[in-house]
């Protein structure tokens, strides 16, 4: 009966939710943590590893892992919704708040995008004020662990208000850019901006 019973409490928690105003249109909830991985999964090794932030700020930087560690952390109780259907509620993270981290080296006034460039090329736009959110990190830790290899160790973004696909797993580098560049997933079809509760997953380009 445990399968049943499981059944019932999640169909229970998932009206909950949608009572609440939590529940995004289109999604249905997932106590699983799937990954979604465009490419392989790259093992970072953390003695090499380094994060750039270049572009439209005063100094250009680059922080090696253990001076990454050395910044203060906040962790945030969040939900994030998955462009493939899937929300997860209530999860939790750790690490540098980007509003924090950006104090390190000052943006320029022309500085309207933030492009996340990850391993393998993967690449994720989000406007430059939604990254300014209190609950937007450079997250490190999820429940309390290091992140692991499939999730974005060591250094993932995490964007909760956008769909899951604006969350950078495996972060080399942080562009600051005067211009939009729609990364991987926003070339494909899918929406340059991701708001979950407006629905935008995908949109059209060119004529029609
Ligand atoms: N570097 C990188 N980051 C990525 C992706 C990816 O393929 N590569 N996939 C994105 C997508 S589509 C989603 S839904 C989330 C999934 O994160 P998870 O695998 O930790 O659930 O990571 C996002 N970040
Ligand atoms: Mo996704």
């Amino acid at each position: 009966m445990k399968l049943i019973d499981d059944y019932k409490r999640r169909r229970r928690d998932e009206q909950e939710l949608r009572q609440s105003g939590r529940m995004p249109p289109g999604q249905s909830l997932t106590n699983r943590f799937p990954v979604m991985m465009a490419g392989p999964i790259p093992h970072v090794d953390t003695a090499s590893w380094e994060l750039r932030v270049f572009g439209e700020v005063e100094h250009e930087m680059r922080w090696s892992w253990e001076a990454f560690l050395a910044l203060p952390t906040v962790t945030v109780t969040v939900d994030v919704h998955c462009v493939t259907r899937w929300s997860k509620f209530d999860t939790v993270w750790e690490g540098v708040l980007f509003r924090d981290f950006v104090e390190l080296f000052s943006v320029k006034d022309t500085a309207k995008h933030v492009i996340a460039h990850c391993d393998y090329g993967y690449t994720t736009n989000v406007p430059i004020e939604d990254m300014m959110k209190d609950d937007v990190l450079l997250a490190y830790k999820y429940d309390g662990k290091p992140l692991e290899p499939e999730h974005g160790f060591p250094v993932r973004t995490l964007v909760p208000h956008l769909y899951f696909w604006k969350s950078a797993k495996h972060l080399r580098g942080l562009e600051f850019s005067a211009v939009d560049k729609p990364g991987f997933w926003e070339n494909a079809g899918y929406h340059n901006y991701g708001d979950p509760f407006k629905e935008e997953r995908y949109q059209r380009r060119g004529f029609f």
